[in-house]
């Protein structure tokens, strides 16, 4: 049985993320880590030659059209193959998380939308840097749900993971920057004069966040690639118009309406 954590829920409670060490099993972190770092070799072979050859891709090019699926591997985002694949959704599985979560909820059933994110950040690659926000707008058809952002590897100085600033209200910011020059995400809010917080990480670590806590990605400027997951989770009381896996069924379902 994992130890309650009445600590970290306090902390997410008041500033909107907490950051909740050694959670995570390393077996099910390094069967993930493996998955990445192969089909990452596959991308890199792709990007020679600036995503002509998709093959490796197939599955996905059908799914979601070639274009995104090259938009998806520059902005450091693995294609759905890779996000559905069972060693993630084993990951996202693990009991440590689920019961944190379900206490932070107060619920006695969870729910992770489909599918789970997995990120490569190459060092250097700006574009994968995604701008100060907060997730409530990129999901709007989720009620509500809290962020588990999960490394696989070191995040430190120079491999950076999220930076959170100090907000902690349950509502949206309403200060936005201009966001024409940035077309891969949402405008960035803006930010200055909020106090932040840069997290360091080791695998095994994981961070918890609200769907009002604003957060940017941090520069990796590393000689190792950032290998991440993005979880998205609710609870009984929530609905959702996108595909979800219910733990309770131990299924996919197409979206999740209140009885
Ligand atoms: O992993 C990142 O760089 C950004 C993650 C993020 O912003 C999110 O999970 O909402």
């Amino acid at each position: 049985m994992g130890h309650s954590r009445y600590f970290e829920v306090n902390e997410l409670r008041k500033n909107g993320y907490v950051h909740v060490r050694n959670i995570v099993p390393e077996v099910l972190l390094n069967a993930v880590k493996s998955l990445l770092e192969n089909v990452y070799k596959n991308i890199q072979v792709s990007a020679q030659d600036n995503f002509q050859d998709l093959s490796f891709f197939r599955e996905d090019v059908e799914k979601i059209g070639e274009q995104e699926v090259v938009r998806r591997l520059k902005t450091g985002q693995f294609p759905p193959s890779v996000r559905s694949s069972k060693d993630v959704l084993a990951l996202a599985s693990s009991d440590d998380i689920m019961s944190f979560l379900l206490q932070v909820m107060q619920s006695d059933e969870l729910y992770l939308h489909m599918y789970p994110m997995c990120r490569f950040i190459e060092s250097g690659n700006m574009d994968s840097a995604v701008p100060a926000h907060q997730d409530f707008l990129y999901n709007q058809h989720m009620s509500d749900f809290y962020v588990v952002w999960i490394p696989l590897v070191e995040i430190n100085d120079t491999c950076g993971g999220v930076r959170f600033f100090r907000y902690g209200k349950k509502e949206p910011y309403q200060y936005y920057l201009d966001g024409s020059e940035n077309k891969e995400w949402e405008s960035p809010l803006n930010t200055s004069g909020l106090e932040y917080e840069d997290i360091y990480m080791t695998p095994g670590d994981i961070l918890v966040f609200d769907k009002y806590c604003i957060h940017e990605s941090k520069p990796n400027s590393s000689d190792y690639l950032r290998l991440s997951l993005d979880l998205r989770y609710f609870s009984g009381r929530d609905v959702s118009s996108k595909h979800c896996f219910s733990f309770s069924d131990n299924a996919v379902l197409e979206g999740k309406l209140n009885v």
